[in-house]
């Protein structure tokens, strides 16, 4: 059985998957509108992945005897001024996930509810793999530069880190 505390942070946390799912749609779909289409399918993936992420908590909140709560989501930034600025959000959205994550473990070992913290290291792998990602692809950016054809070939690099998604939108 979750305590009360921890139900209600791991609802917090499924709400922020779920806006991360949200604002990754809208990265690819700017992506997509601007001709960006690597990043696009990057993004579509990412989306894909974060609403994974929102229903494993969903699902284990019920099972542990809690409530699972459908979030009402707030509308994500839809426009960038280019691929650098969303790039760097991304980041900055990562970076306050795993903050949140640390929360809930920090908060899991002080119940001494070690069901959840076994369940949340899963989070903490994803949270480093993910932010490794974002700060990899955002040194690619301003490595490359956006002048020319780095542009291009900036959306190559991010196209080519896609992972395949089961629910692949773009295919
Ligand atoms: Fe849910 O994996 Fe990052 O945010």
């Amino acid at each position: 059985m979750v305590g009360k505390k921890l139900e209600k942070l791991l609802n917090e946390q499924l709400e922020m998957e779920a806006y991360a799912s949200s604002s990754y749609l809208a990265m690819a779909s700017w992506c997509e509108v601007n001709g960006l289409d690597g990043s696009a399918t990057f993004f579509y993936n990412q989306s894909d992945e974060e609403r994974m992420h929102m229903l494993k908590l969903f699902r284990f909140i019920n099972e542990r005897g809690g409530h699972a709560i459908t979030p009402s989501l707030k509308k994500p930034k839809t426009s960038f001024k280019n691929i650098l600025e969303l790039m760097e959000t991304f980041l900055e959205h990562e970076r306050s996930v795993t903050e949140a994550v640390n929360k809930l473990v920090y908060i899991a070992g002080q119940e001494k509810d070690y069901t959840s913290l076994n369940f949340l290291q899963w989070y903490i792998s994803e949270q480093h793999e993910e932010e490794t990602l974002a700060r990899t692809l955002l040194d690619k950016i301003k490595l490359i530069g956006m002048q020319g054809s780095g542009l291009y070939l900036i959306d190559k690099e991010i196209g080519l880190k896609a992972t395949p998604s089961v629910n692949n939108t773009t295919e």
